[in-house]
């Protein structure tokens, strides 16, 4: 962490002469279960982690807003007046669609001065870990600070989402930027998406001698454009056809009137959505009674969910989770959106080598692209520091 504070401040002078006058960061997620549910209206259970995003900020005098990182070559400068979602494209619109965004929210920015902007980070970009909240994230939370905008944090997590639906262009939820945003240390966070309350829900992996796994297949994927969309639409549809405002009003015992009302592809992707609910609501409860070691059927039965009846899978995350779970893992499931992306396996610390070798190896007899397998902790939402 302090490695990628000292590039961000490096960066941000190298790249605009002056020194900065704060650093924000904001984790990345892994979302623990709850798939497709947060656009439902209905629950979810994700996780900050130990990847994040920093932002170094600078006034200036003008009302002009640069934005530069380390992974592009281009400094991308406009004018706080001409900040409008159809002007920006490509990665500049994740930062500066929030400075719009807050604007959405309620907040004057007629007379806030410009700002320099210089972001590193060390989120994994395409592989469902959310590095796009965790921009959003960062930059929400340090114009909210240097602006003295006073917007409070579940807010700035409706700014970031804004920002992604409207100035990006991606149909997505509020879970990301949540959890970026209300993380904890240890803690995963449940979220219900109708009311936006949320609960730290201890994890206590450590103590069990376990450890969350990430397999990143390296397959890359984008919510702007395709199936998220897809998918998202086929919920709606299903929604009004059963004439309701959202799926979350439906539970598991209203399934069988849904099979008669719903075309065969609709009824799964509601199904999905239906039972996903209730997998996140017993997690919660079991994770509470009786400890992380006891969630594996639950982690199971959400990725043949997404699976068979979401079909939001790829053949990489089919054989990582399999593979884990083979291999001696609690359980596992693809993690986000889908359609590539990584898997997360919850394994005991033991079982840890041994459960990379045996995903390592598969992918090789598959002839399928080497994965990049890593261990994620809980961790402190975004901060300024
Ligand atoms: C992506 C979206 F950004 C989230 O809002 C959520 O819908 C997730 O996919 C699927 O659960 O991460």
């Amino acid at each position: 962490m302090s490695d990628i504070r000292d590039d961000a401040r490096t960066g941000f002078t190298a790249a605009f002469g002056h020194e900065p006058d704060g650093l924000w960061s904001a984790p990345g997620r892994v979302n623990l279960i709850g798939e497709h549910t947060d656009y439902n209206e209905g629950f979810v259970l994700p996780l900050a982690i130990d990847r994040r995003t920093v932002v170094a900020v600078g006034l200036r005098e003008d009302r002009v807003i640069r934005v530069a990182s380390d992974f592009a070559d281009e400094v991308v400068e406009i004018g706080l007046d001409e900040l409008t979602p159809e002007v920006l494209t490509g990665w500049p619109a994740y930062p500066l669609g929030v400075a719009w965004a807050l604007t959405e929210f309620g907040a004057d920015l007629s007379a806030v001065p410009g700002l320099d902007l210089f972001i590193v980070s060390d989120v994994p970009v395409g592989a469902g870990l959310s590095s796009s909240a965790a921009i959003e994230s960062a930059v929400a939370l340090g114009l909210n600070d240097v602006w003295q905008l006073g917007l409070d944090r579940r807010t700035l997590a409706r700014v970031g989402q804004r920002a992604e639906n409207v100035a990006v262009g991606a149909p997505t939820g509020i879970m990301d930027q949540s959890a970026s945003l209300l993380g904890a240390a240890d803690h995963a966070v449940f979220l219900d998406c109708r009311t936006l309350e949320t609960e730290l829900v201890p994890l206590g992996l450590a103590e069990a001698g376990l450890a969350l796994l990430v397999i990143d297949t390296g397959v890359k994927h984008s919510h702007a454009t395709g199936g998220y969309g897809e998918r998202r639409e086929a919920c709606e549809r299903g929604a009004a056809v059963m004439g309701l405002s959202s799926l979350r009003d439906l539970t598991v015992d209203d399934l069988a009137r849904a099979g008669d009302l719903l075309d065969d592809v609709t009824f799964r992707r509601v199904r999905h959505v239906v039972t996903e609910n209730q997998r996140v609501l017993d997690t919660v409860a079991v994770l509470r009674a009786d400890g992380a070691e006891a969630i594996g059927e639950l982690l199971d039965a959400s990725h043949r969910s997404m699976r068979d009846d979401f079909e939001i899978s790829v053949p990489e995350l089919d054989l990582a989770v399999e593979t884990a779970v083979q291999a001696g893992a609690i359980g596992a499931r693809m993690t986000g959106g889908g359609f590539g992306g990584a898997a997360i396996a919850l394994v005991r610390i033991d079982d840890l080598s041994r459960i990379q070798v045996a995903v390592d190896n598969a992918f090789g007899e598959h002839a399928f692209g080497q994965p990049d397998t890593f261990v994620v902790t809980a961790s402190e939402g975004a901060a300024r520091n």
